[in-house]
């Protein structure tokens, strides 16, 4: 759970911050088509591609240093993390919402356990009782890719 958790986590942070991931299309039009006709011209991508180089470029020397490379990744990434962050405690409390599920604002150690049941019945998908580390039985690991180090 919590490496599957880890695992998208960095996937969303890098998908946020690569510009053209293949389900960022949509985004990437977004960012570039400046006239907003639902089509990027080499123009627009150019245009664009000099404004964001004069704004990575903060010493204004022509060149872009890998200290301000770093730093205007980093800038991006501490937004995308700021997004995720928040986005993942409203997730929290909506969990709490749901788990609490007299809505009395107290998770009770039933309710507490029911959900914990709820996640180990949808991890048994072949419903014998049984979850094994071998996967197959488990509905989240037979989508995953095996974890490597
Ligand atoms: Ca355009
Ligand atoms: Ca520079
Ligand atoms: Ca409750």
């Amino acid at each position: 759970m919590t490496r599957t958790f880890g695992l998208s986590l960095a996937i969303t942070l890098i998908a946020g911050t690569a510009g053209a991931a293949p389900h960022g299309f949509e985004a990437f039009v977004k960012q570039y088509d400046s006239n907003g006709d639902g089509i990027v011209s080499p123009l627009e991508f150019q245009q664009e591609r000099d404004a964001s180089f004069k704004e990575t470029d903060t010493n204004r020397d022509g060149v872009i240093s890998e200290t301000e490379y770093v730093a205007e990744f980093t800038k991006r990434l501490d937004e995308n993390m700021k997004r995720m962050r928040e986005t993942q405690l409203k997730q929290a409390h909506i969990r709490f919402e749901s788990i609490d599920s007299n809505a009395d604002k107290r998770m009770s150690r039933d309710e507490y356990l029911a959900s914990g049941w709820r996640m180990y019945g949808s991890h048994d998908s072949n419903s014998n009782g049984k979850l094994s580390g071998a996967g197959e039985n488990s509905a989240v690991t037979a989508n995953q890719p095996p974890a490597k180090k």
